[in-house]
């Protein structure tokens, strides 16, 4: 009964009610912030209204003070800097904030993005060498890359160039020798910051090179920083950081920045993602991320950077309808990849399998990572698609639940050239005539983690409630105090008993929507993704589980449950 298995949030049964003594909100809300461990007055109403003001003085990261005096003074002497960025979308928006903040303050700045395919990942002293071979620099900053270039770094300091690492990656035993080292992550007492995108720490010291510059007074007042948080947003959302702490003011923020959509590129990617009003999260996440990504996965990064730095709307527009392209492009790429993917493992006997691993010749190695994603997701199990190249095996593997990729990696990395990443989501290198034998360990790898050969797949939920707990008690008006929604921060998801199907009909063909009725006679509207109307045939009583949201209509927003999974009545 049920796709899935039925996890309650654990929290003692008094919060509830406490929470709503304390603030006077709706049930469904202090259900909410009670699964969330979020207790306290205070704790609360930080929750509740974030500012810009709770973030850090950017000087109490270190290195961003001494960085930031550097820089001022490369402006000075009017030295030529470069940015060093990434390919992604947090690497992409790092390097537009900085670039964008230095520009502005006179600084003589270039930027140099690695091509995911001819430069791999981060900066190797080959991508150093090509991004000085387009403009000469003495100073390189990096952003969301850097922490483990020890080859760059020194070559670059043998040439007389000082860098400036900004990352949030895991850092090694030992850090490059370069000028300063921004990273909260080598610094335990910083561990509230850890959680920052690469473009969150870009921003710790875009925002110290202004503060630093204003003590000083070589510049005033004008330049707004809040005017960036589109790309704060943006980065942080995309890169499955948690949505809490810092990163929770920063994309509260910058949703609105990126709904009044301020800046050219994001007012020409908006037009062609077909968003208007109120950009959610959800947004960036399928519509906005997915194309700044397109860039780098299947041309390069630049048009992304381009796009955004662009002032200009006309050139924005058609910066934005080349990138629509390209993602169309992804989009056809990876479904034809996804289907190949799908009839291979349909040779393979997966009910025996903890794990998947397929491979093909020459799939497109800028999609097989999201690939790897949806096969996870789909199967529940630790994934690796390879794409096989001549006789190199290039691979991405994905996790599922607890457990974690790279600790199954590293138990059989005899077999690879290169591996590395991180619990999630990793990347490998190796001789496409080891892929028997990686299947085989992988797998055994598995077995000591998971005990049962099909995972069975859990979806929590924060607590019981009733449909009138949403509809009577203002639940739906105070939605936005809740959100953004997102990785760590996740959707409210109720269970609702003992409803009733009162209509149904299908929605593009494979879905359901129509409306619910409860013992009460309390109605609401759903909608049930990849539940057909006949999966809802011979069930009289109901349980759900299920998300309330705002439905956004031809410009009418009404309240709906989109339904995860639901099961007869009375069956635990
Ligand atoms: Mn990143």
């Amino acid at each position: 009964m049920g796709k899935y298995l039925w996890i309650k949030s654990d929290f003692p049964p008094g919060k509830i009610s406490e929470i709503m003594a304390e603030i006077s909100c709706s049930k469904a809300i202090a259900v909410y912030l009670a699964a969330r461990k979020i207790w306290k007055k205070d704790e609360i109403e930080k929750y509740f209204n974030p500012s810009l003001s709770m973030l850090d003085d950017p000087f109490s990261l270190p290195g961003v003070e001494k960085a930031s005096e550097r820089i001022w003074k490369a402006i000075r002497n009017k030295e030529r800097i470069l940015i060093f960025g990434d390919y992604d979308t947090d690497g992409v928006t790092a390097s537009v904030l900085l670039y964008g903040v230095l520009q502005a303050h006179g600084a003589s700045v270039s930027c140099f993005l690695p091509h995911r395919f001819d430069d791999g990942y981060g900066m190797t002293a080959e991508s150093l060498d090509k991004a000085l071979s387009l403009s000469l620099c003495s100073l390189i900053i990096t952003v969301d890359c850097g922490i483990s270039a020890f080859d760059a770094i020194s070559s670059a300091s043998a040439n007389g160039i000082d860098v400036i690492i900004s990352d949030h990656h895991e850092p090694g035993t030992v850090l490059p020798d370069a000028y300063a080292v921004i990273n909260p992550k080598i610094h335990p007492e910083y561990s509230h910051l850890q959680i920052l995108a690469g473009v969150g720490v870009a921003f710790k010291l875009a925002h110290g090179f202004i503060k630093f510059g204003r003590g000083k007074s070589f510049c005033a007042d004008e330049y707004d920083l809040r005017e960036d948080f589109d790309l704060l947003a943006l980065g942080t959302v995309a890169d499955m950081v948690p949505l809490i702490g810092e990163n929770r003011i920063m994309v509260r923020k910058g949703l609105k920045i990126l709904s009044e959509q301020l800046r050219p590129g994001i007012r020409a990617l908006c037009e062609f993602a077909d968003i208007g009003g109120d950009v959610k999260s959800s947004d960036i996440t399928f519509s906005l991320s997915p194309r700044v990504n397109a860039a780098g996965r299947l041309e390069n990064a630049k048009l992304a950077f381009d796009l955004l730095v662009d002032k200009n709307y006309d050139s924005a527009l058609k910066c934005a309808e080349a990138i629509n392209v390209l993602n169309l492009s992804r989009q056809k790429t990876e479904e034809n990849i996804f289907n190949q993917a799908l009839k291979e493992i349909d040779n393979q006997n997966l009910a025996e399998c903890r794990t998947i691993t397929v491979y093909g010749e020459n799939w497109h190695l800028g999609v097989i990572g999201i690939v790897a994603s949806r096969m996870a997701k789909e199967f529940c199990r630790p994934t690796v698609v390879f794409s096989i190249q001549g006789e190199t095996a290039f691979g991405s593997a994905r996790s599922v639940g607890k457990v974690n990729i790279l600790e199954m990696l590293s138990e059989n990395s005899v077999l690879f050239h290169r591996y590395g990443g991180h619990m999630m989501a990793a990347g490998i290198s190796m001789s496409a005539n080891k892929l028997c034998e990686f299947r085989k360990s992988f797998e055994d790898s598995a077995a000591k983690r998971l005990n049962n050969a099909v995972g069975s797949p859990e979806f929590e939920f924060d607590g019981e409630i009733f449909l009138g707990d949403l509809l009577h008690d203002g639940f739906f008006e105070s939605l936005h105090l809740i959100e953004p929604f997102g990785y760590g921060n996740a959707n409210p998801v109720y269970r609702i008993n003992r409803l009733r199907v009162e209509k149904l009909m299908p929605a593009a063909r494979i879905h359901s929507r129509g409306t619910l009725i409860d013992e009460r006679g309390e109605n609401i509207s759903f909608i049930a993704f990849n539940f057909d109307n006949d999966s809802f045939r011979n069930i009289r009583l109901m349980d759900v589980i299920a998300t309330p949201q705002m439905n956004k209509f031809r410009s009418e927003n009404s309240p709906q449950l989109q339904i995860h999974d639901f099961k007869t009545s009375g069956h635990n």
